[in-house]
């Protein structure tokens, strides 16, 4: 049996238009649209109607960029595909894609099925995976073709970390040129990791242990650089590139130079970089530690930069990098030595909000906002229509939003498996009021009625932007 499910009122926001519409849903698929009081609109049934009256009507979050369970400085994200997905749902965010972890020593098949089963049965909204490449060898190149064919049409490679995920350049240029070959993305960390751990260790020796040397160590040169030479690897392998969580003008500026060439290089950057900065790095105390990540967070003037790259789409995509770790227990592992500090932020929950606020402040336009948190991060991996916007055939992933409602974000409201939030005390105007995921409601006026499971491994094709 058909259902039918009817949006009447609201003003549908895509990356490309705003109209006062009705949206009519079927099947889980948005099946037409039609002018708000017209004819056609008027004469629709559905087994549910939706009053979006003085609402947004918007498609569904894609993040591009999560860590559920990720295993990592002897500890593991707090949040499980089941809490994280139930927190992306609750922010509007009905799609994420996750990154499986390839083991050094182990072929990518075994990172892959390792997080299918993660996953599997636990999703309140849609996913899929990237592949984090930790050993690249003739084996796992080969791997490659198989998994862009299996969907997971995206690889992970990190400047960063030496002995964990890092990877030296002949190993990123055998990746880059396969990805050439295969179609797949490369998703680069770009930080140069080999540096960043002799002066971590110089810091150490000289007493520098508190959080805030996290960020001293972690160079915005060595984003830059690192930026850089993964633009150029990428050029000598005629492979496209997509820079993770960048956070530092000078890094954006290497963006900008290739994009002037006609290159196919691409940069996302995360809201911690547009809202938080090195002041809370240095917040007293060990406090600091709630906002350790990789890359850093930078002194404040980078955040206009990334602003800026945001509307000039130097930048085109916003991803959150979520990663949670808990203050007590996980954060404090890193107590007199900041290089203990796991490494991440929360934030699948508060992205489409945080980038309303920048709507609201002016600093980019509504559809700006669609576009860089839902149709690109969706063109980019592979998933449009289906995901990250409102036109028949698509996925019913709508968030009924509204604009109006100012919110204080905070740990004690908030619904990540996680014991604090970055954004504690900060208000913002407008917040997520019901999310469908393929047409059924899982928040619905702010109760969550989703189920884990419902949400499902969304294969993706490759990247639609690749001229
Ligand atoms: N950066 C983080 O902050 N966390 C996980 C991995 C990474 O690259
Ligand atoms: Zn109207
Ligand atoms: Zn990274
Ligand atoms: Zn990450």
């Amino acid at each position: 049996m058909s259902t039918r499910t009817l949006i009447r009122g609201g003003l549908v926001v895509t990356a490309a238009d705003e109209l006062h519409a009705d949206v009519l849903i079927e099947d889980g698929r948005i099946a037409a649209l039609a002018a708000h009081g017209s004819d056609a609109a008027a004469r629709w049934t559905a087994d549910r109607t939706i009053d979006a009256t003085d609402r947004y009507v918007i498609p569904g979050g894609v993040d591009a960029h999560t860590h559920m369970e990720l295993p990592f400085g002897g500890t593991s994200a707090s949040d499980t595909f089941e809490t994280g997905t139930r927190a992306a749902a609750w922010g509007g965010t009905t799609t994420i894609v996750d990154f499986a972890v390839q083991s050094v020593g182990r072929s990518l098949r075994e990172g892959l099925d390792t997080w299918y089963a993660k996953a599997d049965g636990k999703c309140a909204v849609d996913y899929g995976f990237h592949m984090i490449l930790s050993d690249v060898n003739e084996h796992t190149l080969g791997e490659m073709d198989k998994l862009v064919e299996e969907g997971i049409s995206s690889f992970k490679l990190f400047m960063a970390y030496p002995g964990v995920f890092y990877s030296d350049d002949g190993r990123i240029l055998r990746a880059m040129q396969r990805s050439a070959h295969n179609g797949g993305l490369i998703m680069m960390h770009a930080e140069n990791g080999i540096a960043i751990d002799v002066l971590v260790e110089q810091a150490l020796a000289r007493g520098e242990t508190d959080p805030r040397y996290h960020g001293e160590v972690r160079k915005v040169l060595l984003e830059a650089e690192a930026t850089h030479r993964a633009i150029q690897l990428a050029r000598v392998a005629g492979a496209p590139l997509y820079v993770v969580h960048v956070s530092a003008e000078e890094a954006v500026r290497e963006l900008a130079a290739a994009r002037d060439m006609g290159l196919n290089v691409f940069g996302e950057t995360c809201p911690q970089y547009l809202f938080l900065s090195t002041d809370n790095l240095a917040e007293p105390g060990f406090e600091g530690a709630k906002y350790v990540c990789s890359t850093p967070l930078r002194p404040r003037e980078h955040q206009e930069a990334l602003w800026r790259g945001l509307r000039t789409n130097d930048l085109q995509v916003v991803s959150t990098d979520h990663c949670p770790f808990c203050f007590k227990g996980q954060k404090e592992l890193g107590r007199g030595d900041f290089s203990k500090i796991p490494n991440g932020l929360p934030g699948v929950e508060n992205r489409m909000d945080l980038l309303h606020q920048a709507v609201v402040e002016g600093r980019i336009s509504r559809r700006r906002w669609i576009e860089i948190a839902c149709a690109t991060p969706a063109r980019m991996f592979g998933l449009y229509p289906q995901k990250g916007t409102i036109a028949p055939g698509a996925d019913a992933d709508v968030v009924i939003y509204d604009p109006h409602v100012r919110q204080t974000l905070s740990a004690a409201t908030h619904h990540m498996n996680v014991d604090y939030s970055a954004y504690e005390g900060k208000t913002v105007t407008g917040q997520v009021e019901t999310v469908l995921s393929r047409g059924e409601p899982v928040i619905e006026q702010r109760t969550f009625t989703g189920r884990a499971g419902h949400g499902v491994f969304t294969p993706r094709s490759t990247c639609q932007y690749l001229n």
